[in-house]
């Protein structure tokens, strides 16, 4: 049985790329943070009380900030397969927190490959790259395009990627990068500008809420969905020899058209509720980013299945399908969270 560990499993990604590995057969071990409330709501269905006979998902507590930690996990485990998925992801929260989100996700990359070398592991290792270093360099965006990192994140990430890469030439590690980019589903965290618009959708059109604030609504992305992505980071990592490949649906969208697909999705007319409030603009923004993904496309046969009005679709239904259960639950209200970003 092939075993995976997978840093930020109980994030978007790693639930899905949870998922997928125990239906491949894997056996999976996930790195989870220590919290003061619960974190595992994603992959929760997955697991299986440990008392149980033939268990075979399993979470560690480990940081990416925690070098002994990683290693810890490293040599206990002895994994085939590592995907490094964790990170403070938030672009707009990188620029409030640039030296932690540097650490975790910069040196946090370092850590773990260090803890690769040093234990000696032959184990395949993944880069969760990401198409925000492309940055203000004009799309579509290739393996090829120079990049131009516009935030504290997209910076750490660009050194993230260019250390795997490292690593793979310096002691020849099986050790690929994925640059993605935007891949999204109804997991996605709450303060991303598409599920901060769904959850709106949902709570305006059960008439909790009245008004959605939003910042930049220019703003282009290349947004697919989450369930497809992680199908390639696996596909990377079952090649002969490691290599970086762009992961996108080559198709972009502005975050108005994006907000006006899903309030026309519930019958609504976004015109009447949006308003802008510049505290979600960003010190630098990236203005416009589309996938040329034909190298993972030629080389990994890999191709996105769901487009954007099936994913806009899919969001919203599955925020109203939460909120309308939550209610016929009895509960008093959806949680609203005041934290936006
Ligand atoms: P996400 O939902 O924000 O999940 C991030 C994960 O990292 C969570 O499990 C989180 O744990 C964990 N984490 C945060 N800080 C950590 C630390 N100090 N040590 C260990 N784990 C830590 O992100 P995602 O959307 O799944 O993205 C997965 C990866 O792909 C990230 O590296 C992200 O930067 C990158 N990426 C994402 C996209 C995208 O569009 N989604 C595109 C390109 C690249 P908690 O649950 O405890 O917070
Ligand atoms: O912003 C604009 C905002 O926060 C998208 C991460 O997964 O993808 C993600 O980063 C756009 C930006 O994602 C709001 O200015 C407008 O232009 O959903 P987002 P992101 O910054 O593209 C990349 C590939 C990653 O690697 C990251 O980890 O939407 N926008 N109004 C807004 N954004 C937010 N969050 N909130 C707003 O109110």
């Amino acid at each position: 049985m092939p075993r995976a560990l997978i840093t930020g499993i109980t994030g978007q990604d790693g639930s899905y790329m949870a998922e997928f590995l125990s239906a491949k057969g894997y056996e999976v071990h996930g790195l989870k943070r220590r919290s003061s409330s619960f974190n595992t709501d994603r992959v929760d269905h997955l697991y299986v009380d440990l008392h149980s006979a033939g268990s075979t998902f399993f979470l560690h507590y480990a940081d990416l900030a925690d070098a002994s930690s990683l290693a810890w996990c490293l040599a206990d485990i002895k994994p085939d397969e590592v995907y490094n998925l964790g990170a403070q992801s938030h672009v707009r929260v990188s620029f409030d927190v640039p030296e932690y989100t540097s650490d975790v996700v910069a040196i946090g990359a370092v850590r773990l490959l260090e803890a690769i070398r040093r234990t000696g592991l032959p184990c395949r290792f993944y880069q969760a790259s990401s198409s925000e270093m492309f940055g203000s360099t004009p799309p579509p965006q290739n393996e090829a395009t120079p990049f131009h990192p516009r935030s504290p994140y997209a910076c750490a990430k660009v050194f993230a990627h260019q250390i795997t890469v490292n690593y793979r030439e310096s002691y020849g590690l099986h050790a690929s990068c994925g640059i993605l980019f935007n891949h999204e589903s109804p997991r996605r965290g709450e303060t991303f500008v598409t599920r901060k618009i769904t959850r709106a959708v949902a709570l305006i059109r059960m008439g909790m809420q009245q008004t959605l604030y939003l910042g930049n609504l220019d703003a282009r992305r290349d947004w697919g969905f989450a369930g497809d992505y992680v199908e390639a980071m696996w596909a990377m990592l079952q090649q002969d020899s490691p290599d970086d490949y762009v992961i996108g649906t080559a198709e972009s969208h502005s975050v108005r058209e994006f907000t006006e697909a899903a309030f026309a999705h519930a019958g609504l007319d976004w015109r009447e509720h949006v308003r802008i409030d510049p505290r979600y603009f960003r010190p630098a923004e990236v203005d416009d980013l589309r996938a040329d993904a034909s190298k993972a496309r030629r080389v990994l046969g890999w191709e996105p299945r769901v487009g954007f009005q099936e994913l806009v679709r899919m969001m919203v239904d599955a925020d109203l399908t939460a909120l309308r259960r939550k209610f016929q639950g009895g509960a008093d209200a959806m949680d609203t969270h005041a934290a936006e970003s």
